[in-house]
Protein backbone atom coordinates (compact mmCIF):
# COMPACT_ATOMS: atom_id res chain seq x y z
CA UNK A 1 0.00 0.00 0.00
CA UNK A 2 1.11 3.53 -0.91
CA UNK A 3 1.58 5.49 2.03
CA UNK A 4 0.26 9.28 1.74
CA UNK A 5 3.72 10.99 1.76
CA UNK A 6 4.71 8.32 -1.21
CA UNK A 7 1.55 9.52 -3.01
CA UNK A 8 2.27 13.14 -2.48
CA UNK A 9 5.78 12.66 -3.30
CA UNK A 10 4.57 11.32 -6.67
CA UNK A 11 2.85 13.73 -7.33
CA UNK A 12 4.39 16.32 -6.34
CA UNK A 13 8.67 15.75 -7.33
CA UNK A 14 7.26 13.00 -9.57
CA UNK A 15 9.47 9.73 -8.79
CA UNK A 16 9.08 7.80 -5.67
CA UNK A 17 11.80 5.09 -5.01
CA UNK A 18 10.77 1.26 -4.13
CA UNK A 19 14.60 0.42 -2.47
CA UNK A 20 15.60 -3.66 -2.23
CA UNK A 21 12.11 -4.32 -4.36
CA UNK A 22 14.58 -6.97 -5.91
CA UNK A 23 16.88 -9.51 -4.45
CA UNK A 24 20.60 -10.16 -4.77
CA UNK A 25 19.55 -12.67 -6.40
CA UNK A 26 16.71 -11.75 -8.53
CA UNK A 27 19.39 -8.83 -9.80
CA UNK A 28 21.77 -11.84 -10.77
CA UNK A 29 19.23 -12.98 -12.86
CA UNK A 30 18.13 -10.41 -14.69
CA UNK A 31 21.64 -9.18 -15.27
CA UNK A 32 22.75 -13.08 -16.42
CA UNK A 33 19.58 -13.04 -19.09
CA UNK A 34 20.29 -9.50 -19.71
CA UNK A 35 23.96 -10.21 -20.99
CA UNK A 36 22.50 -13.27 -22.37
CA UNK A 37 21.02 -10.92 -24.94
CA UNK A 38 23.51 -8.55 -25.63
CA UNK A 39 25.76 -11.49 -26.59
CA UNK A 40 22.87 -12.89 -28.45
CA UNK A 41 21.73 -9.55 -30.84
CA UNK A 42 25.06 -8.18 -31.41
CA UNK A 43 25.42 -5.05 -32.98
CA UNK A 44 21.52 -4.87 -33.51
CA UNK A 45 20.45 -4.94 -30.19
CA UNK A 46 18.04 -2.53 -29.30
CA UNK A 47 17.68 -1.69 -33.30
CA UNK A 48 14.09 -3.12 -33.17
CA UNK A 49 12.96 0.24 -31.44
CA UNK A 50 16.10 2.63 -31.17
CA UNK A 51 20.14 2.83 -30.85
CA UNK A 52 21.98 5.03 -28.85
CA UNK A 53 25.17 6.64 -28.54
CA UNK A 54 27.06 5.31 -25.23
CA UNK A 55 24.81 2.72 -24.19
CA UNK A 56 23.85 -0.50 -24.78
CA UNK A 57 20.11 -1.11 -25.00
CA UNK A 58 17.28 -4.47 -25.69
CA UNK A 59 14.04 -3.35 -26.86
CA UNK A 60 10.90 -5.33 -26.65
CA UNK A 61 11.88 -7.86 -23.22
CA UNK A 62 8.81 -9.29 -22.45
CA UNK A 63 9.39 -11.31 -25.54
CA UNK A 64 12.63 -11.99 -24.41
CA UNK A 65 12.43 -14.06 -21.08
CA UNK A 66 9.95 -15.44 -18.74
CA UNK A 67 11.86 -13.08 -15.75
CA UNK A 68 10.44 -10.07 -17.78
CA UNK A 69 6.89 -11.41 -18.29
CA UNK A 70 6.60 -11.89 -14.41
CA UNK A 71 8.32 -8.38 -13.81
CA UNK A 72 5.61 -6.42 -15.62
CA UNK A 73 3.21 -7.29 -12.99
CA UNK A 74 5.11 -6.03 -9.77
CA UNK A 75 1.61 -5.15 -7.47
CA UNK A 76 3.86 -2.31 -5.85
CA UNK A 77 4.98 -0.86 -9.40
CA UNK A 78 0.98 -1.14 -10.69
CA UNK A 79 -0.18 0.36 -7.53
CA UNK A 80 2.46 3.43 -7.85
CA UNK A 81 1.06 3.80 -11.90
CA UNK A 82 -2.34 3.44 -10.85
CA UNK A 83 -1.26 6.43 -8.89
CA UNK A 84 -0.25 8.47 -11.89
CA UNK A 85 -2.39 7.38 -14.92
CA UNK A 86 -5.70 6.33 -13.26
CA UNK A 87 -6.95 2.74 -13.19
CA UNK A 88 -7.20 2.72 -16.99
CA UNK A 89 -3.35 1.77 -18.03
CA UNK A 90 -1.20 -0.98 -20.00
CA UNK A 91 2.25 -2.02 -20.27
CA UNK A 92 3.95 0.27 -23.18
CA UNK A 93 7.61 -1.08 -23.52
CA UNK A 94 10.22 -2.99 -21.72
CA UNK A 95 13.62 -2.18 -22.59
CA UNK A 96 16.84 -2.34 -20.74
CA UNK A 97 19.42 0.49 -21.08
CA UNK A 98 23.21 -0.26 -20.21
CA UNK A 99 25.18 3.21 -20.17
CA UNK A 100 28.52 2.29 -20.97
CA UNK A 101 31.95 2.86 -18.96
CA UNK A 102 33.56 6.60 -19.96
CA UNK A 103 30.23 7.02 -22.50
CA UNK A 104 31.49 10.59 -22.77
CA UNK A 105 28.08 11.95 -22.88
CA UNK A 106 24.41 12.00 -21.02
CA UNK A 107 21.44 10.98 -22.11
CA UNK A 108 19.77 14.50 -23.37
CA UNK A 109 16.95 15.41 -21.15
CA UNK A 110 13.77 14.37 -22.25
CA UNK A 111 10.03 13.28 -21.20
CA UNK A 112 9.05 9.77 -22.74
CA UNK A 113 6.93 9.25 -25.91
CA UNK A 114 7.45 13.65 -26.20
CA UNK A 115 4.45 13.34 -24.22
CA UNK A 116 2.78 16.53 -22.17
CA UNK A 117 -0.29 15.67 -20.11
CA UNK A 118 -3.17 16.35 -21.53
CA UNK A 119 -7.23 17.40 -20.76
CA UNK A 120 -7.46 13.93 -19.17
CA UNK A 121 -4.18 14.20 -17.09
CA UNK A 122 -0.60 12.07 -17.19
CA UNK A 123 -0.84 9.48 -20.24
CA UNK A 124 2.99 8.33 -19.17
CA UNK A 125 4.65 6.35 -16.59
CA UNK A 126 8.13 4.49 -16.25
CA UNK A 127 10.26 2.61 -13.99
CA UNK A 128 13.79 2.38 -13.93
CA UNK A 129 14.93 -1.28 -12.12
CA UNK A 130 18.38 0.33 -10.87
CA UNK A 131 20.45 -3.23 -12.08
CA UNK A 132 23.85 -2.06 -10.79
CA UNK A 133 23.89 0.33 -7.99
CA UNK A 134 23.59 3.82 -9.58
CA UNK A 135 26.14 6.21 -7.89
CA UNK A 136 27.13 9.75 -8.81
CA UNK A 137 29.93 8.67 -11.20
CA UNK A 138 28.03 6.23 -12.84
CA UNK A 139 25.25 7.80 -15.29
CA UNK A 140 22.85 7.52 -12.92
CA UNK A 141 19.42 8.51 -13.36
CA UNK A 142 19.16 12.82 -13.57
CA UNK A 143 15.56 14.35 -13.18
CA UNK A 144 14.29 17.85 -12.35
CA UNK A 145 11.77 17.64 -9.68
CA UNK A 146 8.36 19.01 -10.39
CA UNK A 147 8.79 19.16 -14.38
CA UNK A 148 6.35 17.35 -14.67
CA UNK A 149 3.88 19.93 -13.47
CA UNK A 150 4.95 22.81 -15.75
CA UNK A 151 3.21 21.47 -18.94
CA UNK A 152 6.29 22.12 -20.86
CA UNK A 153 9.31 19.94 -22.73
CA UNK A 154 12.73 20.80 -22.33
CA UNK A 155 14.75 22.56 -24.64
CA UNK A 156 17.57 20.64 -26.28
CA UNK A 157 20.91 21.77 -24.74
CA UNK A 158 19.36 23.99 -22.44
CA UNK A 159 21.10 24.41 -19.18
CA UNK A 160 18.14 23.30 -16.49
CA UNK A 161 18.21 24.66 -13.07
CA UNK A 162 17.22 22.39 -10.50
CA UNK A 163 18.30 18.86 -11.82
CA UNK A 164 19.21 16.19 -9.37
CA UNK A 165 20.68 12.85 -9.43
CA UNK A 166 19.05 9.71 -8.50
CA UNK A 167 21.25 7.13 -6.85
CA UNK A 168 20.55 3.95 -5.31
CA UNK A 169 21.35 0.38 -4.34
CA UNK A 170 21.15 -2.39 -6.92
CA UNK A 171 17.43 -3.92 -6.87
CA UNK A 172 15.73 -0.17 -6.52
CA UNK A 173 13.38 0.30 -8.62
CA UNK A 174 12.07 4.18 -9.50
CA UNK A 175 8.31 5.09 -10.50
CA UNK A 176 8.72 7.91 -12.46
CA UNK A 177 6.17 10.07 -13.99
CA UNK A 178 7.33 10.04 -17.48
CA UNK A 179 6.36 13.52 -18.50
CA UNK A 180 9.42 14.51 -15.49
CA UNK A 181 12.26 16.03 -17.24
CA UNK A 182 14.77 13.28 -16.92
CA UNK A 183 17.48 11.41 -18.89
CA UNK A 184 20.84 9.31 -17.99
CA UNK A 185 23.93 11.07 -17.36
CA UNK A 186 27.43 10.75 -17.98
CA UNK A 187 29.11 7.04 -16.86
CA UNK A 188 32.51 8.31 -15.93
CA UNK A 189 33.91 4.53 -14.84
CA UNK A 190 35.05 1.60 -15.86
CA UNK A 191 31.61 -0.37 -15.28
CA UNK A 192 28.56 -0.99 -17.37
CA UNK A 193 25.49 1.07 -15.93
CA UNK A 194 22.59 -1.47 -16.55
CA UNK A 195 18.80 -0.72 -15.73
CA UNK A 196 15.65 -2.01 -16.87
CA UNK A 197 12.82 0.53 -18.36
CA UNK A 198 9.02 -0.98 -17.32
CA UNK A 199 6.83 1.61 -19.29
CA UNK A 200 3.83 2.05 -18.90
CA UNK A 201 0.89 4.40 -20.53
CA UNK A 202 -2.89 5.48 -20.30
CA UNK A 203 -5.20 2.74 -22.16
CA UNK A 204 -6.39 5.67 -24.37
CA UNK A 205 -2.92 5.82 -25.69
CA UNK A 206 -0.84 4.27 -28.18
CA UNK A 207 1.68 1.41 -26.66
CA UNK A 208 5.59 2.78 -27.71
CA UNK A 209 5.56 -0.99 -28.60
CA UNK A 210 2.38 -2.62 -30.09
CA UNK A 211 3.08 -5.87 -27.71
CA UNK A 212 0.03 -7.72 -29.53
CA UNK A 213 2.57 -7.41 -32.60
CA UNK A 214 5.78 -8.37 -31.05
CA UNK A 215 5.21 -10.68 -28.75
CA UNK A 216 5.23 -14.58 -30.10
CA UNK A 217 2.08 -16.16 -29.99
CA UNK A 218 3.78 -19.19 -27.85
CA UNK A 219 4.76 -16.33 -25.34
CA UNK A 220 1.09 -14.91 -25.37
CA UNK A 221 -0.33 -18.41 -24.64
CA UNK A 222 0.95 -18.32 -21.26
CA UNK A 223 0.39 -15.51 -20.00
CA UNK A 224 -1.23 -14.84 -16.91
CA UNK A 225 -5.21 -13.03 -16.91
CA UNK A 226 -3.19 -9.76 -15.62
CA UNK A 227 -0.30 -10.23 -18.16
CA UNK A 228 -2.86 -10.24 -21.17
CA UNK A 229 -4.58 -7.15 -20.18
CA UNK A 230 -1.21 -5.39 -19.08
CA UNK A 231 -0.26 -6.02 -22.75
CA UNK A 232 -3.86 -4.82 -23.81
CA UNK A 233 -3.44 -8.25 -26.03
CA UNK A 234 -8.01 -8.39 -26.35
CA UNK A 235 -8.31 -4.92 -26.21
CA UNK A 236 -9.71 -3.50 -29.82
CA UNK A 237 -9.35 0.24 -29.12
CA UNK A 238 -5.22 -0.68 -28.40
CA UNK A 239 -5.15 -2.45 -31.78
CA UNK A 240 -6.68 0.42 -33.60
CA UNK A 241 -4.52 3.25 -31.52
CA UNK A 242 -1.42 0.78 -32.58
CA UNK A 243 -1.93 0.07 -35.61
CA UNK A 244 -2.55 3.80 -36.94
CA UNK A 245 0.04 5.10 -34.37
CA UNK A 246 2.98 3.05 -35.09
CA UNK A 247 2.65 1.87 -38.04
CA UNK A 248 3.49 -1.86 -39.46
CA UNK A 249 6.35 -2.55 -37.38
CA UNK A 250 4.93 -1.94 -34.55
CA UNK A 251 7.38 0.13 -32.62
CA UNK A 252 6.97 3.69 -32.44
CA UNK A 253 9.87 6.80 -31.35
O1 LIG B 1 18.55 4.67 -17.98
C1 LIG B 1 18.32 5.76 -17.44
O2 LIG B 1 18.87 6.15 -16.43
C2 LIG B 1 17.30 6.68 -18.06
C3 LIG B 1 17.08 6.36 -19.49
C4 LIG B 1 15.95 7.07 -20.13
O3 LIG B 1 15.38 7.98 -19.61
C5 LIG B 1 15.54 6.63 -21.48
O4 LIG B 1 16.21 5.81 -22.11
O5 LIG B 1 14.49 7.15 -21.96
Amino acid sequence: MLTSSARQQLNELGFLAFPALLSPAQVSKFNQRIEELFALEGDGAGSEFKTEPGARRIANAVDKGEIFEQVIETPEVLEAMEAVLGPDFKLSSLNIRSANPRNGCAQPLHVDSGALPDALGYSVCNSVWMLDDFTERNGALRVVPGSHRSGRLPEPGAKVEGEILVTGKAGTVVVMNAHLWHGGSENFTDAQRRAMHVYYTRGDKPQQQYQKRLVRSEVQARLSPLGRKLLALDDLRNDELSVTGSGASGFMK
